[in-house]
């Protein structure tokens, strides 16, 4: 018996591949989340969306997120009510600077079978077709694993640019969401979004949540047990932040991050993603992101300092 969603929804996921929009967390919740994003930035000096990796356990805000009920519910009805976060990204698009997202399968990277994650992607500012909301191409996650070719596109906000080169968009769908409401998609679903044509930055965290007895086929690595019990042990537990980027469980994301880009950890997850197709690697070098940042804000942030994450 689901929980929160009716019959009719769980199979236009499973026809589909996503579901939108959902009440999530409140406006003033949110607003508060893009604060320290912002504060972030301002002491780092470098975008948020540079934490490429695990971005729920930088802050207490973004951890609850990860934890909330009202997000859990729908997780559950979909995945089953043991429920793991592998991971979580802050996408930050600022107006008007032409970034986008790549059409892409998540699959194809997070090194996971079988493939039963769901991103949660909670706006935390409106979502639009005009600031680039995240589009999706219905039913693919039914389809075949792509073949991605890693651009490295300094405007693409994937950690490699990684991109579908030839896919048709025809049926493309924009999540369109308010400030605290949250869209699902399957991680095999063809995904990406435009560039942000308005003057304001469109923000929004993804969750990605999956059930115990999905394994990693790229060693053995974290994630946290958000909701009921692990049978299968297969994952081993992240650390807790204690509060606002916590210098122990900092360090964990920087390394996880680190992992994440090494080329050698990406190889194998392609190998194990794509089988005998590889995807081809048009790489450059993975320097860090030097930006400048978009605007201040004028409160500061705990006295703790964090080593350089590289470019998501
Ligand atoms: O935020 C975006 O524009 C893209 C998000 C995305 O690719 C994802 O959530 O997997």
């Amino acid at each position: 018996m689901p929980k929160v969603l009716s019959e009719e929804q769980i199979a236009f996921y499973g026809d589909n591949g996503y579901l939108a929009p959902f009440e999530g967390v409140s406006s003033s919740e949110t607003a508060a989340m893009c604060d320290d994003l912002e504060a972030f930035e301002r002491a780092e000096g470098k975008r948020a969306s540079e934490i490429i990796v695990k971005g729920h356990l930088c802050f207490r805000r973004s951890y609850e997120f990860s934890r909330h009920p009202k997000i859990l519910d729908v997780v559950e009805d979909l995945i089953g009510p043991n429920i793991f976060a592998l991971s979580s990204r802050f996408w930050m698009k600022p107006g008007q600077d032409g970034s986008f997202v790549s059409w892409h399968q998540d699959s194809a990277y997070f090194g996971l079978e079988p493939n039963e994650l769901v991103t949660v992607w909670l706006a935390l500012t409106d979502s639009t077709p005009d600031n680039g909301c995240v589009r999706v191409i219905p039913g693919t996650h039914r389809g075949p694993a792509y073949s991605h070719v890693e651009t490295y596109d300094e405007k693409n906000l994937l950690a490699r640019g990684q991109s579908i080169e030839t896919i048709d968009d025809g049926d493309a769908v924009d999540l369109i969401l308010k400030a605290g409401q949250f869209s699902c998609h399957h991680e095999r679903i063809v995904h990406g979004s435009a560039a942000n044509n308005t003057d304001a930055m469109r923000t929004g965290i993804g969750i990605f949540y999956f059930p115990p007895h999905v394994r990693s086929t790229i060693g053995r690595r974290t994630a946290s047990l958000v909701r009921g019990v692990d049978d299968y042990g297969h994952w081993d537990p992240d650390p807790i932040p204690k509060q606002d980027l916590d210098i122990d469980v900092y360090a964990h994301v920087v390394a996880a991050g680190e992992r994440y880009v090494d080329p050698q950890f990406a190889q194998e997850a392609e190998r194990q993603a794509s089988g005998v197709s590889a995807i081809r690697l048009h790489r450059r070098h993975l320097l860090p992101l030097n930006r400048p940042i978009g605007h201040e804000v004028d409160h500061a942030l705990p006295p703790q300092r964090s080593p350089q994450f590289h470019r998501g």
